[in-house]
């Protein structure tokens, strides 16, 4: 027998590309639907872009175009990595190339870091093909650099012209998108003939609108998470003796647990949305968990699974306090904290909070004090993916479950596991969704580039039909932005899009909970398919789905037997 390895296999796929892509396009300005208007604030800050129109691709019914001039056009990853990251990079270089063979692609290396430092290499097939439906980033590295005063635009524009770019893509989430979009304006004033051109990426998920309907990387990295919580859900079944608790990644929203929680069906899932809506609290979280973990228990039923999304502090109402005041103390403290004694650093920040926030702070585990006093992200982020809230959910669960023991009303076992999946499905290999997705952003930022677009996110819409039927767009970047507090400062940025509590997935959610916390059986989604029925391969998620009206459930025994 012979023996492949998938991920040479991989190198060879050809992901279909939508229609209107293939042949001769041109872009046009889409007079179908209307932007959403813009702030007062940022038209002021954004004078040269905020007007900008919303671009279509469309088929082009004049003759084959003759591009006399090459284009030269540098393309930087910024940001976390997002399966499909190197396929936006390949379709850059192909379509560079289709459009004038002496078009040349340069990457900057280690993100906006490398482009502000004018570290870059040109691209070549090469080491492009070696890339093609790979996961990671590593063909040319990312960061979370700032793009944000003049003396980094001027750096920009410096490269800009050396290497006689006509366009620089970004491809990264809501920081990056915001990056792009103060450079563009910049491009803009200054007449420059650079345009700055976005692609949105992001596992979270959460740079998505009317427009951008996902972010790529999110379906992967979801099928992921889907598997490994399935793979222990079907463990949990078969023991029946534990109770996991799975941290998952997504910075802030919680689109990455709610669409696991839609493939998995665990026990229970916490979607801090709704805890920030519902004004929620720890203990109120904790409660929650008791009563389905006693419920169970004398039901016959000692395990189940939680999955709790990685940005959940952040969004209880006492703890988001805390953490914006330890943000101010920790900035004012820097020097007074070299000297403090580490023993005393909790006790030391806690004397300079308010007396709620200290109580909070106090009551928390020391490694979770700890790690919510870790240096913050570039953008001003707390890390959230190092605070274990998984961990500090079981001992307030474990607590609650010892004094209800102690008042008679639970005599159960209660066996709690702790998981974190993050970066287990952050550089994975794409599905053939993103895959494809990736591919076509990347033509779409070219054919944004040859129309000398500056100040746009390609965008590509009606993601549940073929990749065929897709169709791509320039989205403004302005139209995406508001004014955000942030660390203090009131700031233009790009608006992270949180899960929606009226949006039909988690309505569907809602619907399913009460009976999921009663279930004694899960669903077990398994790996990634690559190969096999277009259903099982190339269908994205349930979110997707029913954001498009579509139904949630599609393997009715008719389609089945038809996949037979
Ligand atoms: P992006 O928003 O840049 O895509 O990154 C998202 C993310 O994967 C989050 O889910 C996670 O909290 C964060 O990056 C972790 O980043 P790092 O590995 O740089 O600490």
């Amino acid at each position: 027998m012979t023996y492949i390895r998938l991920d040479k296999l991989r190198e060879y796929y050809k992901p279909e590309i939508p229609a209107v892509l293939e042949e001769n396009y041109q872009v046009d300005i889409d007079s179908s639907e209307d932007l959403p208007p813009v702030e007062e604030e940022i038209k002021r800050l954004f004078p040269n872009t905020c007007h900008l129109p919303l671009l279509t691709i469309q088929e082009s019914n004049g003759s084959k175009r003759n591009n006399m001039r090459p284009l030269h056009v540098g393309v930087v990853l910024s940001g976390g990595q997002a399966p499909g990251g190197h396929n936006v990079i390949a379709a850059i270089y192909d379509a560079l190339k289709a459009y004038h063979a002496a078009s040349r692609l340069y990457g900057f290396l280690m993100g906006p870091g490398g482009l502000i430092k004018h570290q870059f290499i040109e691209l070549h097939k090469s080491l492009i093909d070696r890339y093609r439906n790979s996961g990671g980033f590593d063909m040319i590295g990312s960061d979370r650099t700032k793009i944000e005063c003049v003396e980094d635009f001027e750096r920009v524009i410096d490269i800009a012209h050396r290497l006689d770019l006509s366009a620089l893509v970004i491809i990264g989430g809501d920081d990056s998108a915001t990056n792009g979009a103060l450079l563009a304006e910049y491009c803009a004033e200054k007449e420059e003939k650079l345009c700055v051109i976005g692609c949105p990426k992001t596992i979270d998920g959460d740079l998505k609108n009317r427009f951008i309907e996902t972010s790529f990387g999110f379906d992967t990295c979801v099928k992921v998470y889907a598997e490994l919580v399935g793979n222990i859900q079907r463990d949990c079944y078969s023991a029946k003796k534990y109770w996991h608790f799975i941290k998952l990644m997504g910075r802030s929203a919680s689109h990455l647990t709610l669409e696991c929680a839609l493939q998995t069906q665990p026990t229970i899932a916490i979607i801090s949305e709704e805890v920030e809506a519902k004004q929620q609290t720890l203990d109120d979280i904790v409660q929650i968990i008791a009563d389905v973990v006693v419920d169970r228990y004398n039901r016959g039923y000692p395990f189940g699974v939680v999955l709790i999304p990685e940005g959940l502090i952040e969004f209880v109402p006492r703890m988001r306090r805390l953490i914006n005041e330890l943000n101010e103390v920790l900035r004012v403290n820097e020097k007074n904290l070299l000297i403090v004694k580490k023993s005393e650093v909790v006790r030391y920040i806690a004397s300079k909070l308010t007396t709620e926030s200290a109580e909070v702070f106090l009551s928390l585990p020391n490694e979770v004090a700890g790690q919510l006093m870790l240096e913050r992200d570039p953008h001003g982020n707390v890390q959230v993916s190092r605070v274990q809230t998984e961990e500090l959910i079981v001992s307030l669960v474990r607590k609650e479950l010892k004094k209800r023991k102690e008042r008679g009303n639970y005599d159960g076992k209660f066996s709690a596991l702790t998981h974190f999946f993050g970066y287990e499905g952050r550089s994975s290999m794409p599905s053939n969704f993103d895959a494809a997705y990736c591919y076509a952003l990347g033509l779409t930022a070219v054919a944004l580039a040859s129309h000398h677009a500056n100040g746009y996110m390609a965008a590509v819409g009606n993601l549940v039909a073929f990749p065929g039927e897709w169709k791509p767009r320039g989205v403004p970047f302005v139209s995406m932005m508001h004014m955000e507090e942030r660390e203090g400062r009131r700031l233009p940025v790009v608006k992270k899009s949180l899960v929606d509590l009226e949006g039909a997935p988690f309505r569907y959610f809602v619907e399913h909970r009460e009976q999921r916390a009663r279930a004694v059986d899960f669903r077990y989604p398994g790996p990634i398919q690559y190969f096999g029925p277009s259903a099982v391969c190339d269908s994205t998620t349930i979110t997707l789905r029913l954001e498009h009206d579509l139904s949630a459930e599609e393997d009715s025994e008719e389609a089945l037997r038809e996949q037979h």
